[in-house]
């Protein structure tokens, strides 16, 4: 099928790109296309402005192409394109691991690189393994997921993750050996307005998969602070606290995927900070580059690190990496990113129209087909009831289609819409995210 690429006025076939994630039959009829990307907006094929009302796929943190980043990017790839992080280094890998351990909690100095989340997860499996291991816990290979939970496609991330359509196809080649908390996600909960009162208590099912197998046989839980691509399921009041306890207490590492949570996201560097909890690892990804750039990786506590280099054994301590592990170019733009981020104080920003966000995501209680409001930070959902007899998320879906008519995008997960505005976004931005979202849920049955 060919249709016209107005900005590049030539022809442009749309048969031979597989769309991730996508409904290509569907896309391929009525493709939306952007060609361009300023700040808080796309340009479409057709000349319109778009709102970008999830920072692209919860990436965009600082906006898009930002001078420094364009900058920063373009620099490096005249001056050292590639380099390989195998027994041989350039500085930015080195810089920017330092600027990383300096957002990062206490006494987690040490960063591992990788090119997505997906690998950032089984990185961080492999290191919980590896660990244990090293200390004479061969054992612990166990994992415990949860039910919503979304880490990547990778084998095992879809292992540990708990997205039904999903896992569906792969269930026979799922790796053995991990379980699922259940979700968090309560009714009472409904219309919350940041960490929901109901349901720490479900973090206690740990002791009950503990007293399954016993601890000596689980190596780590691995939680996403806020479920995004879950529906954006905010964890409930003393919950994360709970399963750090449960954890300490039966030697099983925790490890936080902030691929979503991390860079500001909920006003802080990290989720960890903001809930005040120390995990042993955590996973990042998007938001280090603002989406640059694919980068990703797994910030690592000392005390892991120092399990692996302090053996006896001389040599290479852990054989994992991926070849383009702190690829220059995706160090200048993690660089620049974190530069943005410092200068123009992103993560307070964030911090400071979260309040207004909120009530942004609130408003939209009493429209038509909502079951429940949720947010935390800048990131929010809006649930809307099933439509009977239709598809999952048909409902979600239509909304989506139509507020991006309107000049606004948003993403359908399930049945709920998910708002995740880059950092510098305006109140004004945040006006026309929500009045179109209203406007839209009005006139859709
Ligand atoms: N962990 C979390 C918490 C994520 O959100 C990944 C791991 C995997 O990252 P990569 O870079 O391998 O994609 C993610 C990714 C959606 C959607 O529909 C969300 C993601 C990716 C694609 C779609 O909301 N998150």
């Amino acid at each position: 099928m060919n249709i016209r690429d107005l900005s590049a006025t030539s022809a442009l076939n749309l048969e031979h790109y597989w769309m991730p994630f996508t409904d290509n039959r569907r896309f391929k009829a009525k493709p939306k296309l952007v060609t361009a990307a300023k700040d808080m907006h796309f340009t479409t094929a057709e000349g319109r402005q778009v709102l970008d009302g999830l920072a692209t796929l919860w990436c965009v943190n600082a906006g898009h192409t930002r001078p420094r980043i364009v900058e920063a990017i373009r620099r490096q790839a005249g001056e050292l394109d590639f380099a390989a992080s195998f027994s041989l280094g350039h500085p930015l890998a080195f810089r920017l691991a330092e600027r990383i351990a300096a957002l990062a909690p206490k006494g987690m100095g040490h960063v591992f690189f990788t090119n997505s989340g997906s690998e950032a997860i089984d990185t961080a499996m492999k290191i919980a393994i590896g660990y244990h291991r090293l200390r004479g816990e061969g054992t612990r290979t166990r994992f415990v997921g949860r039910e919503r939970s979304y880490h990547g496609v990778n084998i095992a991330g879809m292992s540990l993750g708990g997205v039904p359509a999903n896992r569906k196809a792969y269930s026979g080649v799922l790796l053995p050996g991990v379980d699922h908390l259940r979700h968090t996600h309560l009714e009472q909960n409904a219309f919350s307005k940041g960490e929901p009162a109901h349901g720490a208590d479900l973090a206690d099912e740990l002791e009950r998969i503990v007293t399954l197998h016993d601890a000596s046989n689980i190596a780590a839980v691995v939680v996403d602070p806020v479920s995004a691509s879950g529906g954006v399921l905010v964890p409930p009041k003393g919950y994360l606290k709970r399963l750090r306890e449960i954890c300490t207490r039966h030697g099983i590492l925790l490890v936080f995927d902030e691929v979503i949570t991390g860079w500001g996201r909920l006003g802080a560097p990290f989720a960890a900070q903001h809930f005040g909890i120390e995990p042993d690892l955590i996973t990042y990804a998007k938001g280090i580059t603002s989406g640059a750039v694919p980068l990703g990786g797994v910030i690592v506590k000392d005390s892991i690190y120092e399990a692996f280099t302090g053996g006896k054994a001389p040599g290479i301590e852990f054989f994992h990496g991926y070849t383009y592990s702190g690829h220059p170019l995706a160090c200048a733009a993690g660089i620049a990113a974190l530069d943005t981020y410092e200068e123009e104080k992103l993560f307070a920003r964030g911090k400071s129209l979260a309040g207004y966000f909120e009530e942004g995501v609130h408003s939209l209680k009493g429209l038509p087909n909502v079951v429940d409001c949720r947010n935390l930070g800048l990131i929010g959902a809006v649930e809307l009831a099933p439509r009977p007899g239709a598809a999952n998320g048909a409902r979600a879906h239509e909304v989506f289609e139509k507020c991006w008519d309107k000049g606004v995008f948003v993403r359908p997960v399930g049945d709920s819409l998910a708002f995740c505005p880059p950092l510098i976004a305006e109140k004004k931005h945040l006006d026309q995210l929500f009045g179109t979202t209203a406007e839209v849920l009005k006139a859709t049955s």
